[in-house]
């Protein structure tokens, strides 16, 4: 059971007409959460959303959480690997990856190729192939993966650290036709099983088709089961997509058959980077939340990861939740983040000059 209580500050005097009877509906369901626990307040909660729904009163509840992880520190499972070993890999991985790319162009400077996608996807993708997806076996028919288009030389590289590639297949990224005669193998731009049949399981190139196509590969693989053709109940569908790529119809349009379906052998990473590659950035740096709306108003369980364990000395220090708590409502699109996180450096930089900062929290 999750007792922790948390008190977010009261709204200013001009929004409250009656303070005090706030006071006292915050302090008796705190006390509900305390002494009876989040399910007994939650099913308050949907009694008192029934009411006003019933009274026709024109207002239902907010669908966005607090900008802070869905999953708070203290009740987060110990990392299951060596992290070191596995941030050193993933480093090795982003600079085989940039190397590549950067070869391919110095070579032929029409080739193209990312580089940033994989950048800010890398440690997803890692904690995705060391602790989640599950490799085909001879007990299990293995997961199903759509990787996110533009990140494609990551997997390369981490193929090549693999010994699935070797460094004359590196050297013919995008080029898959002068390749054989080297004796290597092309890499395609993008995740493309006809291009490459041994390494990848779907094309992605074309954005939103990997989305909608994870969401009804995910509702065969029901189907089979239920009818009992095929044992995929142990499988699972797993897509790491970016949050440019969720404005496409394609990604958007089948949300709420994946809840109806209750398909939760699907598993959805959008990697919000506020990149969006060569395609137009909207002036939004709050895309989380926007997204958390979308996937939450179509009926599907949101997890937010927007604050890495290195910000946890620093939140567990602000313990009256003053400082950090109101960071998001400093958030202008001109935050726009690249790399990710400078958005929010530069929110907490101008937070640090605040004058009445606390000394515990300039350090
Ligand atoms: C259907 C489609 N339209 C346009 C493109 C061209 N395109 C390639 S990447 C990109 C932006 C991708 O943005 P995002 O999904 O946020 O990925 P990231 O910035 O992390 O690479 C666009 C528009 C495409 N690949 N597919």
């Amino acid at each position: 059971m999750n007792t922790r209580i948390f008190n977010p500050p009261f709204p200013p005097a001009n929004l409250d007409e009656d303070p005090q009877e706030t006071a006292e509906w915050r302090e008796a369901f705190n006390a509900v959460v305390l002494q009876h626990g989040a399910e007994r307040a939650g099913f308050l909660l949907d009694q008192l959303v029934a009411l006003a729904h019933q009274n026709q009163l024109d207002w239902s509840p907010e669908l966005v959480t607090p900008y802070v992880n869905t999953i708070a520190v203290d009740v987060q499972s110990p990392f299951p690997g060596d992290l070191a070993i596995e941030e050193k890999i993933a480093s090795l991985m982003r600079w085989n990856a940039l190397a590549m790319v950067a070869r391919a162009n110095a070579a032929y400077g029409e080739l193209g190729g990312h580089i940033a996608s994989y950048a800010s996807a890398a440690d997803l993708f890692e904690v995705g192939f060391n602790h989640f997806f599950h490799a085909r076996n001879q007990h299990h028919g293995g997961d199903l993966v759509f990787f996110q288009p533009h990140s494609a030389p990551g997997v390369y590289a981490r193929a090549f650290l693999e010994g699935r590639l070797n460094a004359q297949d590196l050297a013919h990224y995008r080029q898959e036709l002068s390749a054989p005669k080297a004796g290597a193998r092309g890499l395609s731009s993008y995740p493309h099983p006809w291009l490459m049949p041994d390494f990848w399981q779907f094309p992605t190139g074309s954005m939103g088709l990997g989305p909608i196509s994870s969401i009804y590969h995910a509702r065969f693989m029901r189907y089979l089961s239920h009818r009992q053709l095929l044992d995929c109940s142990q499988r699972k569908v797993w897509g790491v997509f970016g949050d440019g790529e969720m404005d496409e119809p394609e990604s958007m349009s089948a949300l709420t058959l994946a809840s109806r379906e209750k398909l939760d052998n699907l598993v959805w990473v959008v990697n919000c980077n506020l990149q969006r590659l060569d395609g137009p950035v909207r002036g939004n740096g709050r895309i989380i939340d926007e997204l958390e709306k979308l996937f939450r108003g179509a009926g599907w369980n949101v997890v937010k990861l927007i604050w890495g364990s290195d910000w946890d000395g620093l939140f567990a220090r602000d313990t009256s939740k003053r400082w950090f708590a109101p960071l998001p409502t400093r958030w202008t699109g001109k935050c726009k983040p690249s790399p990710p996180r400078m958005g929010v450096l530069t929110a907490i930089t101008s937070l640090a000059k605040t004058p009445s900062l606390p000394n515990s929290l300039k350090a």
